[in-house]
């Protein structure tokens, strides 16, 4: 079984085509048990991960593999899911992009409750929207750089609509990650995590197995960044990609770029025409990255010899170019939320406290601090981030739009649940509050959120 795509799980609709064959036998009994179990299951246990015959990485991982399997799940159609605990500590699983209830949806900030170790929990989930969506811990490091985002805790998640077109032959997913982290002090005195291995799929270039490729045919790339702090550029030597979604949503513009950017938990998805047969490389532009890691070899049928890189010039990446034209009368109803961005220095070897609007989590998110939002209504999202970072803004259990990027003119159409907030810039987004409960918004690095670079907003 190939290595860049993982085995889908044994969903219900797979069930029913085993229970189907199994009438009968003892292999029914042990199958219905499993499906009375629930229609999806997560194991959380300690896990080796081999990055390359060289680099063993001691971490956890969903049901002894990373990525976690590929869950594909009809959007709409209610899925039981049970997830066991098996490590030591206390663990919680994020639905991220989907609308669930606070309870569910896999943040403790939330409310939803931590799983204990050796204990399981059980419950019932209706996935939305359809779309490229993921799952993954939502835990506290800190200075431990084994643990939460920067271990082995994440997988893909596939909603699919109701009727796909599907103009493409075949789907591969590819998911980044850096592994191995230590706090370095920088030229500044701030503490970041540095890493010395990345993979693709959970393996280092040269050390996967090929994703084999035919002519002509058309492959939807689905790419997400796991990485607990690092953005990621990636172009795949000799072909370009054909965007059409961002974080799962199809945008306004589809188009065609040589290279991509995701920061850490966004996903692209991406149509690429096999059209130039050979053995190439897709993976981080930034050599000193892909050096340690982060690739993958692409090979076509009938062709051989040493896989093939082409070392693009410049980094090159703008969310605008994906966008419709917007009318900033358009959405007069608005209500604006301002959000400030901040660091708060801790002295030489320490890692900086996070601040929106003056005040870090939790102290930021009680009723008087947070806002409180009105269900039904419409709000704009000024991010203004006077901090010298840049920063993955999500938000949970629901998507916005982004209406403006530094001083672009209004923009429409591409729809996301993480945008990257460029350090010194300004990102516009708006979203309708149509589902009600507390709403965990956070940055997505690790050690910025475990700093106190998170809110809650309420409703009302
Ligand atoms: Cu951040």
């Amino acid at each position: 079984m190939s290595n860049s795509v993982p085995p889908p799980a044994l969903t219900r609709r797979r069930f029913t085509q085993l229970s189907g064959m199994a009438v009968g036998s003892l292999a029914l009994a042990g199958a219905a048990r499993a499906a009375a179990a629930a229609d999806v299951t997560l194991e959380i246990a300690p896990y080796t991960l081999e990055a390359s015959p060289k680099h063993h990485i001691r971490t956890a991982a969903y049901n002894g593999q990373i990525p976690g399997p590929l869950f594909r799940m009809r959007e709409g159609e209610p899925q039981s899911v049970e997830i066991r605990n098996l490590t030591k500590d206390a663990e919680v699983v994020h639905w991220h992009g989907l609308y669930l209830p606070p309870d569910i949806d896999g943040a403790m900030e939330e409310g939803t409750p931590m799983i204990a170790p050796r204990a399981s929990t059980r419950y019932t989930m209706t996935p939305k929207p359809a779309g490229f969506r993921w799952y993954h811990t939502h835990t506290f490091a800190g200075k431990d750089l084994t643990k939460a985002q920067y271990g082995g805790l994440h997988g893909f998640l596939l909603i699919e609509p109701r009727d796909n077109p599907a103009a493409y032959d075949r789907e591969v997913f590819l998911g980044l990650h850096d592994w191995n982290g230590q706090f370095l002090s920088s030229d500044d005195g701030y503490m970041n995590p540095v890493y010395d291995v990345a993979t693709i799929n959970g393996k280092m270039l040269g050390s996967g197995d090929p994703v084999k490729v035919k002519q002509g045919e058309r492959v939807m790339m689905h790419i997400l960044n796991s990485s607990p702090t690092e953005v990621h550029w990636i172009s795949f030597s000799g072909h370009s990609f054909k965007v059409v979604a961002l974080d799962g949503n199809p945008v306004a513009q589809a188009q065609t770029v040589s290279m991509l950017r995701l920061a850490p938990a966004e996903r692209v998805s991406a149509i690429v025409e096999m059209n130039n047969p050979g053995v190439w490389v897709l993976g981080e532009v930034r050599k000193h990255v892909q050096a340690s890691g982060m690739g993958v070899v692409i090979e076509y049928a009938n062709s051989s010899g040493k896989p093939v890189w082409t070392q693009p010039e410049d980094l090159v990446w703008n969310y605008r170019q994906f966008a419709g034209a917007g009318d900033a009368a358009q959405h007069q109803d608005a209500k604006t939320i301002e959000l400030i961005f901040n660091s708060k220095f801790q002295g030489h070897g320490n890692e900086e406290l996070w601040l929106i609007n003056g005040l870090s989590y939790p102290q930021n998110s009680t009723p008087a601090n947070s806002p409180n939002l009105q269900t039904g209504q419409r709000y704009r999202l000024v991010m203004k981030n006077k901090s010298m970072d840049d920063h993955p803004m999500h938000l949970h259990r629901h998507t916005f739009e982004v209406r403006r990027i530094e001083d672009s003119p209004e923009i429409a159409g591409i729809r996301k649940d993480v945008v990257l907030v460029q350090a010194g810039g300004i990102v516009e987004v708006e979203f309708v509050a149509d589902n009600p409960g507390k709403t965990l918004f956070h940055c997505h690095q690790q050690d910025h959120m475990d700093r106190g670079f998170m809110m809650v907003f309420g409703y009302a």
